[in-house]
């Protein structure tokens, strides 16, 4: 595999579509920018359930991959309904974030152009399907995005500070650290409404940018406490890890009636 990044080398995001097996350049990726007056309102996307959401050990370590923080599921989480077109099984959970200063927020989407301080991905696959069979299928991965704030209202902080004080044991790339603390999804999402959200049919938003992804992106955010979320960028020193947004190209972007 050749190199990437998403700033501070060759490969950075407008060289993409030229790496081998590229489909950056084609006309369904992602992130993209959801323009909240062009929404298309699905009364089908009801009825979006979580399993096991609150297994307390799903997350079970972390690691540096080279790109993000990220960590492989463990459990047997499921999401259905929602207008998905399948039962998809959660794999692995990583996390997009901007500069050490909030003035550079580093949400992949963005809402009518405004960039949330950091977006987690929840990334899962059709039942019963390996990683590699899921490169193929245009509806084989579904990714489910969480926006994170430091405005208002802070809840669930303390789950946040045990994740968050792991950090430092993975300054290196490919190091990985054992989380001791019971720590589940929803302890990570607090209160978020997973009624109301976004749906649109994109790619992964890294190299080989594949064009398989039913998106969900949740509009309630995470709200944290500012230093919280200043803790990627200060002590794992990527900055601004986030994909620009792509041409919609005519695709719909569907909202659920909430
Ligand atoms: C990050 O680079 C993750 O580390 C990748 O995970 C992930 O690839 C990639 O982002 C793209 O995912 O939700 N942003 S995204 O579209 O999940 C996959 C691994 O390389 C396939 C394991
Ligand atoms: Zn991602």
């Amino acid at each position: 595999d050749q190199p990437w990044c998403h700033n501070g080398c060759e490969n950075s995001p407008s060289f993409w579509p030229s790496l081998p097996n590229s489909q950056c350049g084609g006309v369904r990726q992602s992130p993209i920018n959801i323009d909240t007056n062009q929404l298309t309102f699905d009364p089908s996307l009801r009825n979006l359930t979580f399993s096991d959401i609150t297994n307390p050990h799903s997350i079970k370590f972390l690691t540096n991959n080279g790109h993000t923080v990220s960590c492989v599921l463990e459990g047997l989480m499921e999401v259905r309904g929602g207008g998905l077109p399948h039962g998809y099984t959660a794999v692995m959970m990583h996390f997009h974030w901007g500069g050490d200063s909030l003035c550079h927020p580093g949400s992949e989407h963005t809402v009518d152009s405004v960039r949330y301080p950091m977006e987690i991905h929840l990334v899962t696959l059709k039942e019963g399907l390996t990683m590699e069979q899921a490169k193929t299928d245009p509806e084989r991965i579904a990714v489910f995005g969480f926006f994170i704030d430091v405005t208002g209202d802070q809840w669930h902080v303390e789950s946040w500070r045990t994740l968050t004080s792991y950090l430092l044991n993975i300054t290196e790339k490919g190091s990985s650290v054992d989380i001791v603390q019971p720590l589940s999804i929803s302890d990570l999402l607090g209160s978020v409404d997973l009624t109301k959200f976004y749906r649109y049919q994109g790619s992964l938003t890294t190299p080989t940018c594949d064009e398989v992804v039913v998106w969900t992106v949740f509009e309630e955010p995470i709200k944290l406490r500012r230093d919280i979320v200043e803790r990627f960028p200060k002590t794992l020193k990527y900055r601004n890890i986030y994909r620009p947004v792509q041409r919609l190209n005519g695709r719909p972007v569907y909202a659920s009636p909430g």
